[in-house]
């Protein structure tokens, strides 16, 4: 189990449940904590009141700089478990004794948005995993999507800037639709391929627990005989991937802007441990030149049906933090944390990223000690002869604090590579000193299209149609345009749709890049389906039929599914059955599906519009009314796909519909 970590983690805890005396940080008692010092009951505050400057003060530096993108985010604590040892393409202890289990700290994120804003905005997830191994500590730093925007790290502040808000107003907060960014789309098409990905139903998770994660960049793996082998990680979700549909995401986005914050803590709480299985692309070194893209370019993906994921192992995430503070927002990644087996290769995005997150850390967490924070420290023993320096924790003992000495026979002294000393692959470089682009880099556009075809019809619509969104919010006719010239180097009919939907120049025929080539693995139309998990409300107007609505929700409870009873005020059904929710508390787009009981003549108007969103939204929808007109004002189609008249189906059925997920079929 992960009890390294965690005993580590509770070496320093301060545990207000329990019962002790209220004291000063320097321990004195104290007595009265509510009044400050002052000259008199209604007289002046007094300089002299310690207490309440002390108090004051540490309050006055409670926030530390949010990251600089990325600000938004959760974390869980879980385990990694090996299934097979990879020990034919590396040495890295976690990756070969199957007999260990290493401890995880996975930090989810959105990317554009600041701390506070909302989890379900249209954006790339960060996916960073921190593996506590016996040989220290490897970030796998990736995200939800497997390439990125650009292909040199020295465009990333130029990239970035254009995403956040706008420098003159702020604006827009979590959302990418605005002229900056799609003004840097329109000027650099290297990003063409992962705006696709960007604008595809992949930026809109249902839940984080069911999302795919990627490395990105490829790394090297390296065995004990020191031969090496590129290679791609991923995380592959056991609940499949899945997504919300455009607008529920804006509608969860005001009705619980911690969506996905929650459904992870409450997940974990419950029991229902999310689990990923780790995947691994490998690609033998002298294969390297052997593929139609450059294999170290970041916007670059590699198919799975050329290169097969090896399913290696599973994390699970199976503890929620104590303190948000202390662990999710002081975890600081690196993908430059790597143990010996694990080697990067001449990716620029990757080599950049490797000088950028110390460096960020220095300003966030406020000086050179922050591994020495808890959540940040290895579980295997750390010794060196760095001192010092802000927020020093540590009280390093002795007289020497220089390599090379006398004094303390060379104490901490190097480790030889066969005892577990990290050494670098010895790639054979040679080159001109130059600032430039490989031209293999250049083919912007293949894998776009390689990525819409092999889109389901359904997620070709969503992808249009969230362009067409996007560039609908730009106000400059400039960005627009050349955003649409960017679509139509991958496919006319894209860019004619949006250019037709936003007013913008209709686009040239035949500059589209020409390939039906298709990669299945790339839609998540055909993902794992089941209903374990997802979640039902239960929508009572009038008095229901307790013995069917215990059958209901026992059935429910089997296949694991949660529900709410949701009614117009809360109360006690029975002693079993309570209604949670209120028609004014609840909305359908917080959950995965609904059923109605009615047994009043006219259905409630409140309850109108959840059903009508239900409907809309793609979910089944189960209903048991008296009045079946009702039915046809929320215009919800009572032969449609997914809906199930509850009074003569079972609910097994309805919960076939819940695995299933979205009825795309369904026409309005
Ligand atoms: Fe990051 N990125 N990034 N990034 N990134 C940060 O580090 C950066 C990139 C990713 O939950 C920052 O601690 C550069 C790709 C995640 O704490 C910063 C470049 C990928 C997280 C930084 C990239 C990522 C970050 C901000 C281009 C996917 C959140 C705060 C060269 C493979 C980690 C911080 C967490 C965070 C720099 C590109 C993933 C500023 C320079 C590509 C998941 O250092």
């Amino acid at each position: 189990m992960d009890n390294k970590k965690t005993e580590q983690l509770s070496s320093f805890t301060i545990n207000n449940e329990k019962t002790a005396p209220l004291t000063t940080n320097q321990g004195l008692k104290v007595s009265e904590d509510e009044f400050s010092l002052k000259a008199g009951l209604r007289g002046p505050t007094l300089m002299e009141d310690f207490h309440f400057r002390e108090k004051m003060t540490h309050f006055d530096h409670e926030r530390i700089p949010e990251r600089v993108v990325h600000a938004r985010g959760t974390g869980a604590h879980g385990i990694f478990q090996l299934y097979e040892s990879m020990v034919e393409y590396t040495k890295a202890d976690f990756l070969t004794d199957t007999s260990k289990t290493t401890p995880v700290f996975v930090r989810f994120s959105t990317v554009q948005g600041s701390r506070g804003s909302s989890d379900t905005v249209r954006d790339v997830r960060g996916f960073a995993t921190k593996f506590y191994t016996d040989e220290g500590n490897f970030d796998l730093v990736g995200n939800n999507m497997p390439v990125f925007f650009i292909q040199d790290a020295i465009k990333f502040p130029d990239f970035v800037h254009a995403l956040k808000p706008e420098p003159h107003t702020e604006i827009p907060q979590g959302a990418s639709a605005h002229d900056t960014f799609w003004d840097f789309i329109g000027q650099n098409h290297e990003s063409a391929h992962m705006v696709m990905w960007a604008m595809s139903d992949r930026a809109i998770p249902r839940s984080l627990r069911m999302m795919e994660g990627f490395g990105v960049h490829t790394f090297r793996l390296i065995n004990a005989d020191g031969e090496a082998y590129f290679v791609k990680f991923h995380w592959k979700p056991l609940l499949g991937v899945h997504s919300l549909v455009w607008d529920e995401a804006q509608r969860i986005a005001g009705k619980n802007p911690d969506f996905h914050r929650q459904d992870l803590y409450e997940a974990i709480e419950k029991g229902d441990y999310p689990e990923w299985e780790l995947g691994l692309q490998i690609i033998p070194e002298k294969d390297e030149f052997n593929f139609d893209f450059d294999i170290l370019d970041p916007t670059k993906l590699w198919p799975e049906e050329q290169v097969p994921v090896k399913i290696v192992g599973k994390m699970t995430l199976n503890r929620n933090v104590d303190n948000f503070f202390a662990e999710t927002e002081q975890v600081a990644f690196h993908p430059g944390h790597v143990v010996p087996g694990i080697d990067f290769s001449n990716d620029p995005l990757l080599q950049g990223r490797l000088f950028s997150y110390t460096d960020t850390q220095l300003s966030r967490l406020g000086g050179p000690n922050f591994h020495q924070i808890p959540i940040n420290q290895p579980v295997c023993p750390f010794h060196n002869n760095q001192r010092d320096g802000m927020h020093q924790m540590a009280i390093h003992q002795g007289q020497t604090s220089y390599h090379r000495n006398g004094l303390n026979a060379n104490q901490p002294e190097p480790a030889p590579v066969e005892l577990g000393g990290y050494e670098s692959y010895q790639e054979k470089i040679e080159g001109r000193k130059i600032r430039g682009r490989s031209e293999s880099f250049l083919d912007f556009y293949s894998q776009a299209k390689l990525f819409y075809n092999s889109l389901a019809p359904y997620e070709q619509k969503h992808l249009k149609d969230a362009f067409s969104f996007e560039l609908g919010k730009c106000k400059s006719e400039m960005v627009k345009n050349n955003a649409v010239a960017l679509l139509n180097h991958i496919d006319w009919q894209i860019a004619e749709e949006v250019a037709g939907n936003i007013g913008a120049e209709l686009p040239e025929k035949d500059l589209e890049v020409k390939s039906d080539k298709k990669s299945p693995a790339l839609s998540m139309a055909n993902t794992v389906k089941q209903p374990a998990t997802k979640c039902t409300a239960i929508l009572l107007d009038g008095e229901p039929d307790d013995e069917k609505l215990t059958h209901w929700i026992r059935t429910l409870a089997q296949y694991n599914i949660n529900y709410s009873i949701v009614a117009k005020k809360m109360y006690k059904i029975s002693p079993v059955l309570k209604v949670t929710d209120t028609f004014d508390t609840a909305d359908s787009s917080l959950y995965d599906a609904a059923i109605l009981v009615s047994t009043s003549p006219e259905v409630e108007p409140s309850i109108l519009e959840f059903i009508e969103t239900t409907f809309k939204h793609f979910k089944p929808l189960g209903v048991a009314v008296e009045d079946n007109n009702a039915l046809e004002r929320c215009r919800v189609v009572l032969d449609a796909p997914g809906v199930y008249d509850l009074t003569k189906a079972d609910i097994t059925q309805f919960i076939e519909g819940i695995a299933q997920g979205r009825f795309w079929e369904r026409t309005l």
